[in-house]
């Protein structure tokens, strides 16, 4: 019998707790993957923590990348050597899971995150500030089925920190925007009360933007490393290289991950939609159904832009995403994708519709 009051300190859940009493393995315990490195899993559950192997079993049914057990994943382990080791027997199903292109030329999709409640993705007010950029973390995460929380941090070193919130809230389209110093701690307790005990809540953004520094500070120890930024450009030097689930004082669980290098979206079709659906409901309606958006009498989307309530930028980042997509879907087996999609496809459906009720009741 599983220890599930220590499971829920990981983020055990009626979700997870369904499938276990459907599916259960004889003799296994669940844990959850807190880190990974080179063909071990750091897991931790009602047996406190320790290191696991992939089961033979593991290894011949997972042959795609994303089928590895990845952090944050809930796995079903069997106890060894009196706790001092595991072997990961399968992976539960994920609830969300952030997925971008392996490294390397194989068109391919590697799960970087599993199990995310919410996605703090943060960005940094100092010389590297790109609301473009969030696009893409927006899109990333609405696919992920995780919700997103946009995080500008280092306010202390912008001059109107208030007036870049403000541009983020035109890309927002209404998730939570939260203006924060982790240098002095401007905006924590506003930050904090949304990190839910239990919920797990994943660090994503570009290199030297700070979540580590943010990390820290919830920790409320130094944990975890950091690094100036470069002089010139305010970017990162990839200070943070593995990714790791902690548990916060308050209880919530929280991931650091590496810096991403460039967001690569991975089958974002449904998660751009989201991000651009203030477009899509201006060019419904243009008086052509097929309109362009160029020359044509009566479009809706040039009306917008020339009265300022659409950025151009935006209408232009919409198309070379919209491309992106295009491109990588001609290169991606077709049968792959399409099961992909279905096992994710529900799940975001209900999170996008509990977050919109949210939204629309008044809650953050
Ligand atoms: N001024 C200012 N500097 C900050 C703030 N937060 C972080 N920094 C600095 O930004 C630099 C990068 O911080 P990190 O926490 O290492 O950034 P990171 O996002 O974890 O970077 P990677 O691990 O490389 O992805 C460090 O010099 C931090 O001290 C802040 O709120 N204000
Ligand atoms: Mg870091
Ligand atoms: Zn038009």
């Amino acid at each position: 019998m599983a220890d599930f009051q220590a499971n829920f300190r990981w983020g055990w859940n009626s979700y997870f707790d369904a499938i276990w009493h459907d599916g259960a393995v004889d003799g296994a315990v669940p844990a959850r993957v807190i880190a990974q490195q080179r063909g071990f899993w750091r897991v931790a559950g009602g047996f406190a923590e320790c290191w696991a192997e992939a089961s033979g079993k593991l290894r011949l049914a997972a042959d795609a990348d994303a089928e590895w057990p990845a952090v944050g994943d809930w796995v079903a382990v069997e106890i060894r050597d009196g706790e001092k080791s595991a072997l990961i027997l399968e992976v539960l199903p994920r609830r969300s899971r952030f997925v971008r292109k392996s490294p390397g030329k194989k068109v391919e999709e590697q799960v970087i995150a599993a199990n995310v409640d919410t996605a703090l993705l943060v960005s940094a007010l100092d010389g590297d500030f790109n609301p473009r950029r969030m696009e893409r973390y927006l899109a990333q995460c609405w696919e992920s089925g995780a919700k997103p929380a946009l995080v500008l941090n280092k306010a202390d070193a912008c001059a109107d920190p208030l007036a870049r919130a403000a541009e983020i809230e035109r890309v927002a389209l209404g998730a939570p925007v939260y203006l924060i110093s982790a240098r002095t701690g401007e905006g924590f307790e506003e930050l904090e009360k949304m990190l839910t005990p239990g919920q797990t809540f994943v660090l994503l953004g570009s290199s030297g933007v700070g979540k580590s520094t943010v990390a820290n500070r919830l920790l409320e120890e130094s944990r975890q490393e950091v690094q100036a930024v470069r002089e010139g450009d305010s970017r990162g030097r990839h200070t943070t290289t593995v990714r790791e689930l902690f548990v916060l004082p308050g209880g919530a669980l929280l991931m650091d991950t590496p810096g991403l290098r460039e967001v690569q979206l991975w089958d974002a079709e449904e998660g751009l939609a989201e991000v651009f659906a203030d477009i899509d409901l201006l060019a419904a309606q243009c008086r052509f159904g097929d309109c362009k958006h160029e020359a044509e009498p009566g479009c809706a989307i040039r009306a917008a832009v020339g009265a300022g309530t659409l950025d151009q930028a935006r209408l232009e980042s919409q198309r070379k995403l919209l491309k992106e997509q295009e491109f990588l879907r001609r290169k991606v087996d077709p049968e792959a994708r399409v099961e992909a999609k279905q096992r994710i496809k529900h799940i975001n459906r209900d999170m996008r519709k509990v977050y919109r009720e949210r939204n629309t009741s008044g809650k953050k």
